[in-house]
């Protein structure tokens, strides 16, 4: 007997297949481009095609927001997801953890690399404020946080961590675009094995478009992505250090 667990997207009516898509078309709005829009969507699959909105944006293009219906189905019972794993322990538990193994603080730098000047995501996860009514990890008393902010390259990054010796190094990577972030995110961690401190610290690496999957192929202990809040990585960082120290 087959365990599979199929689904489809879901409109009016469980598994109907709707989806709502938008894309541009480099035609101006008209019959034509209603048409084009229309065969585009039906040569990737979808039928019942209704065209919502066509607009011109600029010159000779045209916006399109498409309501349509999908054959096609996923079978989640297939589907195996790796995540960072830890125990959620409530904020003054986790600090009470920290003074009784560590008996001080723990360190953590945070930056965004390369030319990326998106920080939004790496200050929801260290002010103090925090992020989605999660407090950030500068509310804890478990952490010392130095939030070095955006553009940092890679190779100051090592420096500061050279002279701070944080026990976990944060890392921000928003812009995907052309791989930036690979490309930032490979040659920070051959920094680290170059000045042979990568064992010694817990490094982690957030950002939208992050998962664990991908960090953890890039050498990194842990990926967080959209969604993360404080209190996910506050307790990862804990519990990997206690993993890699256990006498602690
Ligand atoms: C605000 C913003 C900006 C601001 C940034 C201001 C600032 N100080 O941060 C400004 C205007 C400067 C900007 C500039 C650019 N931006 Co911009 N920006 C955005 C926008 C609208 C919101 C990003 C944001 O703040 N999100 C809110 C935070 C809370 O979410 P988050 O970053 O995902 O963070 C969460 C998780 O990802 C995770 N996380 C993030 N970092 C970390 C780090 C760690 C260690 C951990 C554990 C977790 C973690 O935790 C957070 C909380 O859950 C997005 C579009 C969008 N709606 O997302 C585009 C967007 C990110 N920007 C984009 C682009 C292209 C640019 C520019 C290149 C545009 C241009 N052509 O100039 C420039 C790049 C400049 C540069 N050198 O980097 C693209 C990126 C596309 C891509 N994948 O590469 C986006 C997606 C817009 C788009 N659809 O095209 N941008």
């Amino acid at each position: 007997m087959s365990n599979s667990r199929l689904i489809r997207t879901y409109g009016d009516q469980i598994n109907d297949g709707a989806v709502q898509l938008s894309f541009t078309l480099p035609l101006e709005s008209g019959a034509l481009a209603k048409e084009a829009a229309k065969r585009f969507c039906e040569k990737l699959g979808f039928h019942d095609v209704l065209i919502c909105t066509m607009e011109n944006i600029g010159e000779g293009f045209s916006f399109f927001v498409v309501y349509a219906k999908t054959p096609f189905s996923v079978d989640i019972s297939d589907i195996k997801v790796i995540t960072p794993k830890y125990k959620k322990l409530p904020r003054e538990e986790l600090d009470e953890l920290v003074k009784t193994r560590f008996r001080r603080k723990i360190v953590v730098i945070g930056a965004t690399i390369g030319t990326d000047a998106h920080t939004v995501g790496l200050d929801s996860i260290l002010n103090m404020k925090g992020f989605h009514g999660d407090y950030g990890l500068e509310r804890y008393q478990a952490f010392e946080v130095h939030n070095l902010g955006s553009q940092v390259a890679p190779i100051d990054l090592v420096k500061k961590i050279l002279q701070i010796k944080p026990d976990a190094v944060l890392v921000s990577q928003v812009v995907t675009q052309r791989n930036a972030h690979i490309k930032n995110l490979t040659e920070f961690m051959d920094l680290l094995h170059a000045e042979g401190i990568r064992e010694n610290i817990v490094v982690v690496v957030g950002g939208p478009r992050i998962t664990h999957e991908l960090a953890l192929e890039m050498g990194y202990d842990a990926g967080f992505g959209a969604g993360t809040v404080p209190s996910d990585v506050a307790n990862f960082i804990v519990q990997e250090l206690l993993k890699k120290s256990p006498t602690v």
